[in-house]
Parts: C-alpha cells; structure tokens; sequence
C-alpha cells in the first residue's frame, strides 16, 4: 500500500505536499512539478523551478530530453548558464560529450546546441553576468565533479565539499557539490548576502530556512533569497548531497 504521507509519489495526500514558497525562501517537491515545453525544440521539457518570477536573482530549472531531441541554448547577451548532467549523455555542438555528474559552463553571450544520445536530464543554472571592472568574462568551462577533489568544509571532515568553477574574480558565480556525512551538520546557521539555488542530488536530512525546518531529501529543490538564515543536518543511513549555485565576487548594489 502507498504511504499516504508520501509526497514523492504522486499518491493522493488530501491537499498535502511538503513543497513551502515564502518570500524569502522555497521547499519546492517532486510531487508538484509541472513540466512545460522548451521553447525552440520538441521532445525537450523545462521544469523552471526557480525565476525572477518568485523574486530570484536566478532560474533554475531541470531540463530533460527524449533520446535525440536538441535542447537550444541561444545566445542571450549577457546571460551566463551552467548545466550539470544528472542521468544520461548529451552530446553539445560546440563543447563535445557529457555524462551524468559532468558539468558545462557556458559564458556570457554564449550557445550551445545539446542533443541527447539517450533520455537525459540536467540541472540548468542560468543568470545576468555582472562585470568587473578591468577582468575580462571567463570562458567556457567544463569537466566532471568526480575530477574534483572534495575538501572538508572548515576543516570539517563530515561535510565535504567540492568546488566546480574556478575561484577566480572573472566568475560571478559559484556552484558547489557539499556531501554530509549522516549526522554532519553545516557547522552553523548561515546568514548572508548570497542566493542559493539547489538541488538535492540524495539521501536526506533537515533543511533549516529561515525559522523553518523541512524534511528534504533527493530530488527536492530549494532557494533561498539573500540574508536567509540556512542550516541543514544529514540523516538516515547514507550520505547526502547536494548540488547549490552561489553568486560571488560582486559588492552588492548601491542603492
Ligand atoms: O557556500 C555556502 O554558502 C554554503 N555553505 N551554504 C549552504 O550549504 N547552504
Ligand atoms: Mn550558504
């Protein structure tokens, strides 16, 4: 028999869901994902789970393509994307093969055309380029997270986390792969200028967000605005992990 408190499943839970939308953060939940079609290509869907729409800096969606559809990725002046491959393998026009785990960045102004080889899904990160005075904009970028070496995060061994672009003042962004051991916590409750948009790539555990704590786990998606106040404790029998965007390396705006 289904679980009727499971979300996960679609199962019908009498109005319950443990997707959250506040103003200043989002639980949003499997159950309530609503596919649409991306523009430009058939056999591809977008689910944009996060967008200046709910008062984001960012979108953030789960792209998937059917075996041979062409996701297009135009050239938007200014706008920089990163894709991280979660199942499958797509080969791009112009940065050669990718696999699940690994990673595409592509600069300001720049496209890419990407053509599944079998049904594929990514995780898409797309937002304005600031520049910097005097630094020229990176330039494309791409690899696999397992080429990345994971450190403890300050100096904590339960929370590993691997860093998958250059920490170089050319980059406005960051995205990161943190593994928690279960029972590891981030060691305190951030509160900062930076916007997450995330990914929970499996286990499970405990979601601080503002004064909320959620239950989360593989599959679920969080964004939490500037200065909202973040934890989280890894439970269960297996590691969890997520995949989280970061803006970095800009002042913040002047009014
Ligand atoms: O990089 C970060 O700000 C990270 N420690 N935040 C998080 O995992 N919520
Ligand atoms: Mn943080």
């Amino acid at each position: 028999m289904n679980n009727p408190l499971d979300t996960h499943t679609r199962t019908p839970v009498f109005g319950l869901t443990r997707t959250s939308l506040r103003q200043r953060h989002a639980l949003i939940t499997s159950d309530g994902f609503v596919p649409s079609q991306y523009p430009g290509s058939t056999g591809t869907t977008a689910i944009f789970h996060i967008t200046p729409a709910m008062g984001a800096n960012l979108t953030q969606a789960t792209i998937r393509w059917e075996k041979g559809a062409t996701l297009p990725l135009p050239a938007l002046p200014g706008v920089e994307r990163f894709l991280y491959f979660t199942k499958g393998a797509a080969t791009c026009a112009d940065h050669g093969k990718h696999e699940a785990g690994s990673y595409l960045y592509i600069p300001p102004g720049g496209s890419d055309t990407l053509t599944a080889n079998e049904p594929t899904e990514a995780a898409l990160f797309e937002k304005r380029y600031e520049p910097l005075a005097g630094t020229p904009a990176p330039s494309s970028r791409k690899g696999h997270a397992n080429e990345h070496t994971a450190a403890p995060f300050l100096g904590h061994e339960g929370a590993m986390l691997k860093t998958l672009l250059p920490d170089e003042p050319a980059f406005d962004m960051a995205v990161n792969i943190f593994t928690y051991r279960p029972g590891a916590t981030l060691p305190f409750v951030e509160t900062h200028i930076m916007e997450h948009g995330l990914l929970m790539l499996g286990g499970m555990g405990v979601y601080r967000l503002g004064d909320d704590w959620h239950p989360v786990r593989e599959g679920d998606v969080i964004w939490m605005a500037p200065y909202c106040p973040q934890w989280f404790v890894a439970m269960g029998d297996s590691p969890a992990s997520y995949l989280y965007y970061k803006n970095v390396s800009r002042l913040p705006a002047l009014p």
